[in-house]
């Protein structure tokens, strides 16, 4: 009998894994913040997967953090700065053959998570998957793209990753998932607070090469001196590579700051600087750009962390 998936957080990613699991007919089960979005959950009747135009409903059951039966296996798939609480809420359900894949962008709240949880396994991933809600319990599959996973402490690929490749989500364990997840946060350190304070698509930052540049020189250093070589390798031209190619498109962050949502820059560029800190490194134009968007994020009356 397979392993059933709790998906913790009906949010795009969660959807986006969750219906996938489901049409490959995989127990699933979606785990809700409280009763009453349970029943309005229950009263929409399940969720709606909305992939090249076309919408597919799946009725996966739903349950709140007080269901009583164990969690073996847990995707928690909220934001990086609900993770810690997420997971507590859980964690009575939890045991030492429990795993958790966390789906959250950026560093510092999967340690977060597993001193929560010490027993448990934590595994890390990172996706380049896209995906946006259009209306409650609907997500619409935005960009395909790969998620990385990988387990810091233990090399060991789990045996659930045939329940992934049966749900047609491209995946692949990786003994290096630090070296992905420090990458992808220096990718986005470079780009993404940028676009928010020059209010601009990914494309406009080339027209502030040089400053662009210099947050790459600082944060190649940073990864240096972080033990993250690979990681360091070439950012400058992957990020104006990515600039590029995303040329278009509005950013993560602006996206989050244009809507008023709270953004994950403790975990980006607050991440960063943090570091920086303990390793007794100088990152004046990152501290610079972090205080920066700190102070407009204020100004817009959302939350600096
Ligand atoms: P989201 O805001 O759409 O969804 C998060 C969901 O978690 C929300 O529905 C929220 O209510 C729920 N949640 C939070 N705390 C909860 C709790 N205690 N109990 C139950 N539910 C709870 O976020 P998302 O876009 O799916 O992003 C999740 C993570 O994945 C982020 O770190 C993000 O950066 C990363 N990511 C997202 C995408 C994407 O395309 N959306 C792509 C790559 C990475
Ligand atoms: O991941 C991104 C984001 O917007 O969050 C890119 C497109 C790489 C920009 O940093």
């Amino acid at each position: 009998m397979s392993t059933t998936w709790h998906v913790l957080g009906a949010g795009s990613l969660g959807m986006l894994w969750a219906t996938r699991l489901a049409r490959a007919g995989l127990p699933v089960r979606l785990v809700l913040r409280n009763e009453q979005r349970l029943q309005a959950y229950q009263a929409a009747g399940g969720l709606t997967l909305v992939e090249q135009g076309q919408a597919r409903h799946y009725p996966v059951p739903g349950q709140t953090a007080d269901a009583p039966e164990p969690i073996k296996r847990l995707l928690l798939a909220c934001k990086a700065y609900d993770a810690e609480a997420a997971v507590a809420s859980v964690a009575h359900r939890l045991s030492a053959d429990s795993e958790l894949i966390l789906l959250q962008n950026g560093l510092g709240s999967q340690d977060a998570v597993a001193n929560r949880v010490p027993l448990a396994r934590c595994i890390s991933a990172s996706s380049t998957e896209g995906a946006f809600r259009d209306g409650d319990w609907r997500v619409v599959f935005a960009g395909h793209g790969y998620t990385w996973l990988g387990d810091p402490a233990h090399p060991v690929a789990p045996v659930w990753l045939d329940d992934l490749t049966a749900a047609g989500i491209p995946h692949e364990w990786t003994a290096d998932i630090l070296t992905r997840l420090w990458r992808k946060l220096a990718l986005n350190c470079a780009i993404n607070p940028l676009t928010v304070l020059h209010h601009c698509k990914n494309g406009g930052l080339q027209a502030h090469h040089c400053e662009v540049a210099t947050l790459c020189a600082e944060l190649t250093d940073l990864l240096e001196r972080c033990g993250q070589p690979m990681a360091a390798e070439d950012l400058q031209p992957e990020v104006e590579r990515v600039i590029q190619a995303t040329a278009a498109n509005y950013s993560s962050m602006y996206q989050d700051v244009a809507n008023g949502r709270r953004t994950e820059i403790s975990y980006l560029l607050g991440h960063a600087c943090k570091v920086a800190e303990r390793h007794r490194l100088a990152l004046p134009h990152l501290e610079q750009v972090r205080q920066r968007l700190i102070a407009h994020l204020h100004n817009l009356g959302l939350p600096g962390d």
